[in-house]
Parts: C-alpha cells; sequence; structure tokens
C-alpha cells in the first residue's frame, strides 16, 4: 500500500505494536519498520508522524530511537485552510479507561481471534461490524474525539483505536470525524488526504 503513492507526510496513528515482545515479529514486520525508516530519511523529503496508541504506550521512545521517527500524543495541521487534528482514540473510550482488566482480557481473545482466523479475518470483521457494544464504543469515541478537537479548534478529527473505518459528520459543530480502521484486517483500512484537501477512507486487500 504504501509504495503505490508518493506522499508528503506519513501518519502512524498508534498500536503499531501490541507489545515489547519483539520475537513475535516476522520477516514482513521488520521490513514494514525498515521500509518507514527508510521514508523518514531526511533526504526522502517524507515526514513520518507517530501518535502513540494505548498499546504503544512507553514503547515510543524505543521506537523512536528504533526507527528514527517523531512521537506525539496527538498531532495538528492544517491542510487547505482546514484544521486537521490525528489523535489515537484511547482517550475517548471511557470502557478501557473504567475497566482496564477486562478490556485487556477482551483485547486479548480479540488478537487470538485474529491470529486463528483465517486470511479474510471473518470472525473479526463480523465482531466489529454486528457487535453492538462494539458500534457503541466507535460511536462514543468518536463523539469524545469531536468534543476534544472543538476545544482545539479542528474542523476534522481521525482515530484510529476501534478497529471500524468509520466517518461521521456533525453539522451542528461543523466538524468531521474519520476512523482510519486498522491493519490487521483485510481488506486493511486507512485515511487518504489529498492535496487538495479531499479526505477519503481507502481499503487495501493484498
Ligand atoms: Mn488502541
Amino acid at each position: 500500500m504504501l509504495t503505490q503513492y508518493t506522499f508528503d507526510r506519513l501518519i502512524l496513528l498508534g498500536d503499531i505494536f501490541d507489545n515489547l515482545n519483539f520475537a513475535r515479529l516476522k520477516k514482513n514486520h521488520w521490513n514494514l519498520l525498515s521500509y518507514i525508516r527508510k521514508l523518514s530519511n531526511p533526504k526522502r523529503n517524507t515526514e513520518v508522524i507517530w501518535v502513540e496508541g494505548n498499546h504503544d504506550d512507553g514503547l515510543a521512545e524505543i521506537m523512536s530511537h528504533l526507527i528514527g521517527i517523531d512521537v506525539y500524543k496527538e498531532y495538528a495541521w492544517s491542510t487547505n485552510g482546514k484544521k486537521y487534528l490525528a489523535i489515537h482514540g484511547h482517550q475517548f473510550d471511557r470502557f478501557l479507561n473504567e475497566n482496564f482488566i477486562i478490556s485487556a482480557i477482551a483485547s486479548f481473545i480479540y488478537d487470538r481471534i485474529q491470529r486463528w482466523g483465517n486470511e479474510k479475518q471473518t470472525v473479526a470483521r463480523f465482531l466489529k461490524n454486528k457487535s453492538k457494544g462494539w458500534l457503541r464504543l466507535a460511536k462514543k469515541v468518536a463523539d469524545g474525539a469531536v468534543e476534544y478537537g472543538r476545544h482545539r479548534n479542528a474542523d476534522i478529527v481521525i482515530c484510529g483505536h476501534t478497529h471500524k473505518a468509520d466517518m461521521y459528520e456533525y453539522p451542528e459543530k461543523n466538524m468531521v470525524y474519520y476512523n482510519s480502521g486498522c491493519w490487521t484486517d483485510l481488506p486493511s483500512s486507512y485515511i487518504l488526504i489529498y492535496e487538495g484537501g479531499k479526505t477519503e477512507i481507502k481499503y487495501f486487500d493484498k
């Protein structure tokens, strides 16, 4: 996906790593990391930004040395007169913050489902699209992120965290929310912001 575009800026929206267990990383994971490191080389004029998630909280510093990219809690920028704010989104996940143990178990189970699942991740996708709890969580993260973004004077807020690619409009606040979804399911999803400011959810299937 990365090689099919030329771009000025790549924003990694958190939870790039699950934990510090690097022994679990396979060759293609290291290839991706080394590609990202290559992109961040000043000669390439590509800015690589890592916004910290809840899973890679604390890893960011190590990784910024290893991959040589800057790590942020949140990242704001302007394109074509619109203000964007990228933040991972766990900050608005009250369930996660109030039920840390249950969330850790749920995250463990989801991880197993993904690892045992077939290539198309049928079960993981089913959970995301049909589970009422998941939908409620996705909307709550969106509402929280937009409220937060309003105080930051953002027009567009982009989160990750929920694994569910989404777009919600908040006309009464004059704001739009995007969620970039995730890389671990197929099709993988990401957000593309064109030079003219057009913003789109895209999908990638290998
Ligand atoms: Mn997360």
